[in-house]
C-alpha cells in the first residue's frame, strides 16, 4: 500500500497522519511580537523583531517539549508603526490569531493601548522596550516588562545633569509621545531637586525634522545641558540643528536615543562626550561575555550590529517559553502564574517581576559616543 501523507490543521496544533494513523503530535505555540517596522523608527522595531527570530529559532533547533510534547514556536511578527491606532489594530489581529503570548510592543504608546487588549483576552504580554510606568500601573496581571521604567530612567539622568555634569540651567525638549512626554517629566524632576533651574521647556512631534524655532528659542537661554525625551531618528536631525546654530550644551535624552545609529544619523554633531545617554538596562561585569557572545551570534546571523533592545526581546522570548514549559502548558491561563514567579537567568541579566509586572532590581547603563560609537559610562542601578 502506498502511504499517503496528509496535514491536519488543528486550533494551535498540528498532527502528522500516515496511512491514516496517526505518527506523532507537535503542538504548534503561536508568539506574537509587534514592534514599528516602517516609519521613522523601523531600524529598532527591526533590531527587535530580530531579537525575537533568534529566541524563536534556537527554541525550535533546541526540541522543546511543553507537558511532554514537542512543540514548534511559530513568531507572528506585526508592524504597528508606532502609532497607538495601529497599535491596537495589531493587537486585535493577534488575539484573532489566538497567540499564546505577546512579546511588545516596543514603544509605550503603542504598548500601553495594546495592554488592555491583551489584558481582555487573558494573554500574557512581555514589552521589552516600553518604560513609561503607567504600562504596568494599570492593575494588568497579563503586563510585564523586562526594562527598568521612565522614573528609573528620567531621574538617574537628571540627578546626573547636575552632579556628574554640573548643569545649572536646562533646557528640556519632547516629542509629545507617552515615552518623549513621560521620561523628559521624570528628568526634570530629578534635575529640579538636584538643584538645577529648568530654563526653557519646548515640545516637537515624532516625525520632525525642522527644529530651528524651538532650538533658537533655547539658544536664547544659554543652557548647559538640552535634554530631548524621544528617539533617534529625532534625535539625530536636532544635534546636527544645535551644531549649526552653535549650540554649544550637552545633550542628554534616555533609552530611545541610546542607540548604535545616533552616531550616524548626527554625524559629526554627536561629538566627543557630548551626548550623555541611558539604556533601561544593563549587565555587569560578569555578565558581559554572555552579552558579547550573544552581540556576535547576532551580527553572525542577521549580519548587523545589535540596535538597542535586540537582547531584551531575545530574554523576555525565553522568559515566556521558560513560563510554558513549567507550567507544562501553554494555555495562557496555566502559565500566567509561573510568568508570574519566573526567576530567569538571561544575557541582559537576572529576570523576576515584582507584583505589578516590572522587572525587579533592574539597572540601567549610562553611555556616552566617542569617534561616532556608543560608548559605556557606568552600569547603575
Ligand atoms: N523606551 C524607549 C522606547 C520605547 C518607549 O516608547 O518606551
Amino acid at each position: 500500500m502506498q502511504s499517503t501523507i496528509k496535514m491536519l490543521p488543528l486550533a494551535g496544533a498540528v498532527l502528522w497522519v500516515i496511512a491514516g494513523g496517526v505518527q506523532a503530535q507537535e503542538q504548534v505555540v503561536k508568539i506574537g511580537h509587534v514592534a514599528p517596522i516602517s516609519g521613522p523608527i523601523a531600524h529598532l522595531g527591526k533590531d527587535n523583531e530580530y531579537g525575537a527570530r533568534m529566541a524563536i529559532d534556537e527554541l525550535n533547533a533546541k526540541g522543546v517539549t511543553i507537558g511532554g510534547k514537542k512543540v514548534k514556536f511559530e513568531l507572528l511578527a506585526e508592524d504597528d508603526a508606532a502609532d497607538p491606532k495601529q497599535g491596537t489594530a495589531a493587537a486585535q489581529k493577534l488575539v484573532d490569531a489566538k497567540v499564546n503570548g505577546v512579546i511588545g510592543h516596543l514603544n509605550s504608546g503603542t504598548t500601553i493601548p495594546a495592554s488592555r487588549i491583551y489584558h481582555d483576552a487573558g494573554i500574557p504580554q512581555i514589552s521589552p522596550s516600553a518604560t513609561n510606568p503607567k504600562y504596568t500601573q494599570q492593575g494588568f496581571k497579563t503586563a510585564f516588562r523586562v526594562v527598568a521604567n521612565d522614573g528609573q530612567l528620567g531621574g538617574t539622568l537628571g540627578r546626573y545633569a547636575v552632579q556628574t555634569l554640573h548643569a545649572k540651567k536646562i533646557a528640556v525638549i519632547d516629542d509629545r509621545t507617552a515615552y518623549g512626554q513621560g521620561v523628559a517629566e521624570e528628568f526634570a524632576k530629578g534635575a529640579k531637586k538636584s538643584g538645577a533651574t529648568i530654563v526653557a521647556q519646548q515640545y516637537t512631534n515624532d516625525k520632525a525634522t525642522d527644529f530651528n524655532a524651538i532650538l533658537t528659542a533655547i539658544k536664547s537661554k544659554n543652557p548647559d545641558v538640552v535634554f530631548f525625551g524621544g528617539m533617534d531618528a529625532v534625535a539625530g536631525p536636532m544635534l546636527r540643528q544645535m551644531k549649526a546654530l552653535g549650540i554649544n550644551a550637552k545633550f542628554m535624552g534616555g533609552d530611545g536615543v541610546c542607540t548604535e545609529a545616533l552616531g550616524k544619523l548626527a554625524g559629526d554633531a554627536v561629538g566627543e562626550d557630548k551626548v550623555v545617554c541611558a539604556e533601561a538596562g544593563g549587565v555587569e561585569e560578569a555578565q558581559k561575555k554572555g552579552m558579547d557572545e550573544f552581540r556576535a551570534a547576532f551580527k553572525k546571523k542577521f549580519g548587523v550590529e545589535v540596535q538597542l533592545y535586540a537582547p531584551y526581546v531575545y530574554d523576555a522570548t525565553m522568559v515566556m517559553a521558560t513560563a510554558m514549559q513549567k507550567a507544562g502548558s501553554a494555555d495562557p491561563e496555566k502559565y500566567l502564574p509561573e510568568l508570574a514567579k519566573i526567576q530567569y537567568k538571561g544575557v541582559t541579566g537576572p529576570i523576576a517581576f515584582d507584583s505589578k509586572g516590572d522587572i525587579k532590581d533592574g539597572t540601567l547603563t549610562l553611555y556616552t559616543f566617542k569617534g561616532g560609537k556608543r560608548t559605556q559610562i557606568a552600569v547603575t542601578k
